[in-house]
């Protein structure tokens, strides 16, 4: 049996809901910014949400969404200054404090730190974003709590492949056993499973139909005290919020 070392962390709808009222303002601002007369509303703005990375979103949306646009004689240039807009735009959004982290989230950083255990992130989103986001509701040196900060473009291939997990526990020089994993979409779910990792899923508003199978639990959110989360799948004992005792024991399990 491997002992429970590191805990790794998604970041958008995992430590805060960042997409509806984060990344989706951001390309709008970023469509407006650049004379695009575009729009995702929030309802839109799920659907694009099957394709993981921002610049792939763009991509996707243009090809299925907008076939009569004029495409710019360099289409990854013209995708890439839009989305360094947006990303412009969403760190603007994250320092105004706009975003705060989910509930329960400060309280198991705090908690996992405390009890020893390592700490990751492994997000399709920019670096940039990451940082900024543990920034504005953590405070800077809140980044130094992390190992690895893995994101965006290090890797290959984004979620739903393995890519960046595997990148994560190689830079931890850790292995899949040693570690828990937390995600809030199926896309996520997918990424950390094919990674080997045993994965704690809390949904939000977008993921909430999304299949999770092979997930240790799935939670609507990690709970506070006094603010008890709801079980959708899996056996929380009698626990009513994650901490480290009950992550222990889905690990064990
Ligand atoms: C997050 C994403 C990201 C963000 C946008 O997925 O799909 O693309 O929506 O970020 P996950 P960028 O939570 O599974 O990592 O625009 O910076 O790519
Ligand atoms: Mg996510």
């Amino acid at each position: 049996m491997h002992q429970l070392k590191a805990l790794i962390f998604d970041v958008d709808g995992t430590l805060a809901d960042t997409e509806r009222d984060g990344h989706r303002v951001a390309f709008n601002r970023a469509f407006a910014g650049a004379k695009l007369d575009w729009s995702w509303d929030v309802e839109t703005y799920g659907v694009l949400l099957q394709v993981t990375g921002g610049k792939e979103r763009i991509r996707y949306f243009i090809e299925r969404f907008q076939p009569a646009f004029n495409v710019p004689a360099d289409p990854d240039g013209f995708i890439r200054e839009l989305h360094q807009s947006k990303t412009r735009h969403y760190v603007e959004l994250l320092h105004s404090g706009a975003i705060p982290l989910r509930p329960g989230v400060e309280r198991l950083l705090n908690e996992a730190r405390s009890a020893g255990l390592r700490l990751g992130i492994a997000t399709t989103t920019t670096p940039e974003n990451v940082t900024t986001l543990l920034t504005a509701t953590l405070g800077s040196q809140s980044i130094d709590w992390f190992d690895v900060i893995a994101a965006g473009d290090v890797v290959p291939e984004k979620k739903p492949a393995p890519d960046i997990f595997l990148y994560a526990l190689r830079e931890m020089h850790l292995s899949p056993a040693e570690c828990m994993a937390f995600e809030d979409s199926e896309n996520g779910l997918l990424s950390s499973i094919q990674a080997g990792l045993k994965t704690i899923v809390t949904v939000n508003g977008y993921t909430r139909n999304d299949k999770f199978d092979g997930a240790a639990i799935v939670l609507d959110q990690l709970g506070e005290p006094g603010s008890a989360f709801n079980v959708i799948a899996g056996n929380a004992g009698n626990a009513n919020l994650v901490g480290v005792q009950l992550i222990k024991r889905l690990f064990e399990t």
